[in-house]
């Protein structure tokens, strides 16, 4: 699909207060979406990049970096960057190519509950596949209610299997990561990827953040809960086994040219992810997982 201009997205796609196409300084094209419950979504094509979400009263639920770079190859800081398929460092870029590519619309919708579903998706080419070298197609399923739930569909079209990691990274706004907690991981075993990814166990009953984290909890549960003085996130999954829990803190926060040094302590990353273990996923067949989340009002 040649999706060149924005008016023609506008022409295709837009709805009267529910989907706009728009264009920030450096040219790269927004998608912005208001559901009825009064909740809206800024994201933008290079990465499905989520950068805003916003609830009812116009309060900003995820962090975005005042440092942030919009330039083709650099990764977005804040929101959700789409991590695949590769999670961390290795062969590809870091965290994969996924949230550096250009995706595509393939349809933007009101659904049966009248709720705006954005449907992005991103094919292998030639550039990809020099890198990666299998046919496949990635869907992005973006539904806002008075939830913000994204289903991740990986289409393997080769005949051969292929294994990937992934993971949604988002970037939770918080006022102090200090004064938080995360409900869900007491008991779990985590993988410490700051020190070779060794084995521990949450021996905490609630977890807080007291210093730089940087964690691969396994098997966590379905629905956790993030604790803020200013309210709750809730976060649902399926099909995603891992939640990755990372906060950089003052000192590694400075080596992070795209982070201000003093932003630190305004997020708190907890990540549905499929991480410590890769999927495997045969040729001609797909897998789809699933993020949720919403807000319970303190
Ligand atoms: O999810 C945690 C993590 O993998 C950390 O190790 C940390 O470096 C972070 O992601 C950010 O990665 P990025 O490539 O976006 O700078």
């Amino acid at each position: 699909m040649n999706q060149t201009s924005i008016e023609q997205l506008n022409q295709k796609f837009a709805i009267k207060d529910t989907f706009s196409f728009s264009t920030n300084q450096t040219s790269f094209t927004k998608v912005k979406i208001k559901s009825k419950s009064g909740y809206s979504l800024e994201l933008y094509l290079y990465g499905a990049h989520i950068t805003s979400w916003k609830d009812p009263k116009n309060q900003e639920l995820f962090f975005m970096s005042e440092k942030a770079v919009f330039e083709q190859g650099k990764p977005i800081r804040g929101g959700i960057p789409l991590v695949f398929p590769q999670f961390g460092g290795g062969a590809l870029p870091s965290h994969g190519f996924a949230r550096i590519k250009n995706w595509q619309v393939e349809s933007a919708k009101l659904n049966a509950q009248g709720h705006p579903c954005l449907k992005l998706y991103l094919e292998s080419n030639s550039e990809i596949k020099n890198i990666w070298p299998y046919d496949f197609k990635l869907d992005l399923d973006i539904t806002l209610s008075d939830k913000l739930s994204i289903d991740f569909t990986v289409n393997n079209l080769s005949d051969k299997i292929f294994e990937f990691t992934s993971a949604l990274h988002t970037y939770f706004a918080v006022s102090d990561v200090r004064k938080i907690q995360i409900e869900g991981l007491a008991g779990l075993e985590y993988l410490d990827s700051l020190k070779n990814r060794e084995k521990f166990s949450e021996k905490s009953k609630i977890f807080s953040f007291e210093e730089q984290i940087d964690r691969i909890y396994l098997n966590a549960p379905n629905k956790m809960r993030i604790i803020t003085p200013e309210r709750k996130f809730v976060i649902e999954k399926t099909n995603y086994k891992d939640a990755v829990v990372w906060n950089p803190w003052a000192e590694r926060a400075k080596q992070i040219a795209d982070l201000g040094d003093n932003e630190w302590p305004n997020l708190a990353c907890v990540e549905a992810g499929n991480v410590a273990a890769p999927i495997n996923l045969a040729g001609k067949s797909k897998a789809t997982f699933n993020q949720t989340l919403s807000i319970e009002q303190n």
